[in-house]
């Protein structure tokens, strides 16, 4: 099974202060995905076999900043809290529409899937999901898509769920040869490439020491950026799934990875 993060850097025009689909990335996207299929490199069953998660860009991040979902909040704040939270829900919902929409006009069999719907977290760490229903479509041959959204947390009562820390949990337990994360960098940097004409790409990240010798950023988002992702990322290495992290801004590059081609990025893996 491959699962394939599209970040929402990608889809959407993350820095848009309106909710913009980048619609040109979008669609490649769902050709590159198509392609792989059809391509003699992939056996047959891979439509049995891909899981796609996607982030939330400029849909989510902006009103769950806003409300501040997953920041302690007293009592009183409840009832403005429950309404950011079902405009966070809303906003990520509608976006999965667009991506599911534009996998099913390219032909393949999309099916979305809500996780605030069936998903809880503890102190922002998802402690009930059941996998069931993902596992039963991916028997029927459907690409199960599903994305960071807000979901019901014991602690906080409300938190943001990044759809790194479910890609992680569901290449965990549903066992994934391969994780394929796109988003707008060529991978894991020594700081962040945006800001830094210096940053030198990180081929390979083994540990946490790593990450820490990262720079801090200043535009992480509210699931934590980079950092969060290679966090989620390091977990599962250590447990022997490894992942990559590769630009799905350059044409090309996500057909390649489905297709187990080599390609320009940072594999997370342990030593
Ligand atoms: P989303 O979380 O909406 O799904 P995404 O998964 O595409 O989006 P981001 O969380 O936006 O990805 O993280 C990618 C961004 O991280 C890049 O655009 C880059 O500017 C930033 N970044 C910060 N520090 C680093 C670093 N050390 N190496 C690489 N990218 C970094
Ligand atoms: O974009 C964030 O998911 P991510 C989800 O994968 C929300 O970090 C609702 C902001």
């Amino acid at each position: 099974m491959i699962i394939l993060k599209i970040g929402g850097s990608i889809i959407t025009e993350k820095n848009s202060k309106e909710p913009k689909v980048d619609y040109d990335n979008l669609n490649r996207i769902c050709e590159e995905i198509k392609e792989s299929f059809s391509s003699k490199n992939i056996n047959a069953d891979l439509m049995d076999g891909l899981v796609i998660v996607h982030g939330a860009g400029s849909f989510g991040h902006p009103p769950a900043k806003e409300y501040k979902i997953g920041q302690p909040f007293p009592n009183e704040e409840f009832p403005e809290k429950r309404i950011g939270f079902s405009k966070t829900q809303l906003a990520v919902k509608q976006l999965n529409t667009y991506v599911c929409n534009a996998l099913i006009d390219h032909g393949l069999p999309a099916v979305s899937m809500q996780a605030s719907s069936f998903v809880t977290t503890t102190d922002k760490r998802i402690y009930d999901f059941d996998l069931d229903f993902i596992k039963n479509y991916l028997k029927n041959g459907f690409i199960p898509v599903l994305y960071g959204d807000p979901v019901l947390d014991e602690k906080y009562r409300m938190a943001i769920l990044s759809g790194d820390q479910i890609l992680q949990y569901v290449a965990r337990f549903l066992v994934s040869d391969r994780v394929v994360l796109g988003t707008d960098v060529d991978g894991v940097y020594d700081k962040n490439p945006k800001k830094h004409n210096d940053a030198k790409l990180i081929e390979e990240v083994n540990s946490i020491e790593d990450i820490i010798k990262m720079e801090s950023t200043t535009n992480i988002d509210v699931t934590g950026g980079m950092v969060g992702k290679v966090k989620e990322l390091l977990s599962l290495a250590e447990i022997g799934v490894d992942s990559e992290i590769i630009n799905a801004n350059h044409p090309g590059v996500i057909a390649a990875a489905l297709q187990n081609k080599k390609v320009k990025g940072t594999k997370i893996t342990k030593i």
